[in-house]
């Protein structure tokens, strides 16, 4: 058996002999781990008999099996744990002692006491060889999703590009199709500013993705589907806002089963971004149909938290509830604290310049709407400010477009297209 002495809390080896335990106890290990999956190879005496070798022997045991490909974080910190929980020097093995010291190496990496580039040359220095734990990190690494954010300075409006840095593949959440509603003109500035990105990028756009049915601006959906052929999805709730909209605007013809999109997401749906996995939160409050899309450690959260100096989205639009909107939160906030959160709006409080990214622990300490809240005092002060928010003003426009996937009203036989607007039906006007 092959032992090499790490540093004063931990020796890693190859296997040890059932025999050797009671030698490994005389040299003051507190501690065995052992790394290895039972039934390697033949002879190898497996988890129970170590367990029992190392009672006998007074010392503790962990039972960590991994193979190098599969070593998860989980594995990473439980070895850590183990190590924390013994109270003098630990012996941790596996065939040869790689695997073993690649635990270690790797919660040291992901704890910032080790460099990333300084592995390979630590694993030489005693005799190991850790290219499989550099490898895992620069995995980890792809791992996360790269966010580009486009701010519409005209609608106060955060669109994102998140994509997988592994496959170039991308999808676009929330795009903004320009519109003037003092000329009536439309634009596609705002969505051929993404596909600049994208096509810059080398991106492949799997996904157009909206968090909920906007009030205060056009959706670019449609139009970047025509562009990209990618597909489109939303909440699956939109069925509901599609017939609430539906009477308002009197359109018996609306289809309101959602089939404008290629996807209605429940809650608890996963889907793919390249080798990013997706997965949908419901968060309504905003709306009935607000989502919120987690892609590995990033959430877009759009109008339910926004920047921490900006407190919350309101909850007044039909379909919204207080009440709702502080639940939604409260499912967002129990995410890791480290966890980004890219907010869907930010209305540049004191004038201060755009910003869109936060985490769980920075809404939690410092969102004055948040931090030492209690529910009955959130919807009391939503409610509140609710009762002072003029509508916004493209809400009438906006709708029409938006439950219909981001199409715009057929044209007429002048080949114009029109919208239409419904007077009194909609509540919150403020003289
Ligand atoms: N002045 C803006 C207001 C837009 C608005 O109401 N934004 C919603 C999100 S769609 C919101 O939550 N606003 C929160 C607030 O104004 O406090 C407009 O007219 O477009
Ligand atoms: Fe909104």
């Amino acid at each position: 058996m092959n032992a090499v002495k790490i540093n004063e809390r931990l020796t890693v080896a190859g296997q040890p002999a059932i025999a050797d335990f009671p030698s490994l106890a005389a040299q003051g290990f507190k501690t065995i781990i052992n790394a290895r999956p039972d039934g390697e190879e033949a002879g190898q005496p497996g988890n129970a008999q170590e367990k029992s070798a190392a009672d006998a022997g007074g010392m503790g045991y962990g039972f960590i099996p991994v193979t190098g490909p599969t070593i998860t974080e989980a594995d990473i910190r439980a070895f850590q744990q183990k190590m924390a929980e013994a109270d003098g020097p630990v012996f941790a093995h596996c065939k040869g002692g790689a695997r073993a010291l690649t635990l270690y190496v790797l919660g040291e990496a992901l704890d910032a006491r080790l460099e990333q580039g300084d592995i390979e040359a630590f694993g030489k220095a005693h005799g190991f060889d850790l290219s499989g734990a550099a490898r895992w990190l620069q995995r980890q690494a792809a791992a996360m999703p790269q966010v580009k954010a486009f701010f519409d300075p005209r609608t106060w409006s955060v669109q994102y590009v998140v994509a997988d840095p592994s496959t170039g593949r991308c999808a676009i959440i929330d795009p903004v199709f320009d519109f003037d509603e003092k000329s009536g003109a439309t634009g596609t500035m705002n969505a051929d500013a993404i596909l600049a990105y994208v096509e810059c990028r080398g991106l492949s756009v799997e996904w157009i993705l909206d968090t909920h049915p906007h009030a205060d601006h056009l959706s670019a959906a449609h139009y970047l589907k025509r562009k990209t052929g990618a597909r489109t999805a939303i909440g699956a709730k939109i069925t509901g806002v599609q017939k609430l909209w539906q009477e308002k605007y009197n359109w018996p013809d609306l289809k309101t089963d959602g089939s404008q999109w290629d996807r209605l997401f429940e809650a608890g749906d996963r889907f793919d971004i390249g080798s990013l996995e997706a997965r949908v939160l419901f968060s309504p409050g905003h709306t009935l149909a607000s989502v919120t899309y987690v892609v590995g450690d990033a959430a877009f959260v759009h109008d339910t938290l926004f920047m921490p100096d900006s407190g919350t989205a309101r909850a007044d639009f039909p379909g919204g509830s207080a009440r709702e909107l502080w639940a939604s939160i409260q499912d967002i906030l129990a995410l890791p604290d480290e966890t980004r959160l890219f907010t869907g709006h930010d209305y540049q409080p004191g004038g201060r310049a755009p910003k869109w990214e936060s985490t769980v622990g920075e809404q939690k300490r410092s969102n004055p709407h948040l931090a030492g809240m209690t529910e009955e005092g959130f919807i009391s002060l939503r409610e509140t400010r609710d009762r002072t928010l003029p509508m916004p003003k493209l809400i009438l426009h906006a709708l029409q477009v938006n439950i219909r996937g981001g199409r715009l009203p057929e044209p007429e036989s002048n080949g114009k297209r029109y919208l239409k607007f419904p007077l009194d039906v909609l509540e919150g006007s403020r003289w």
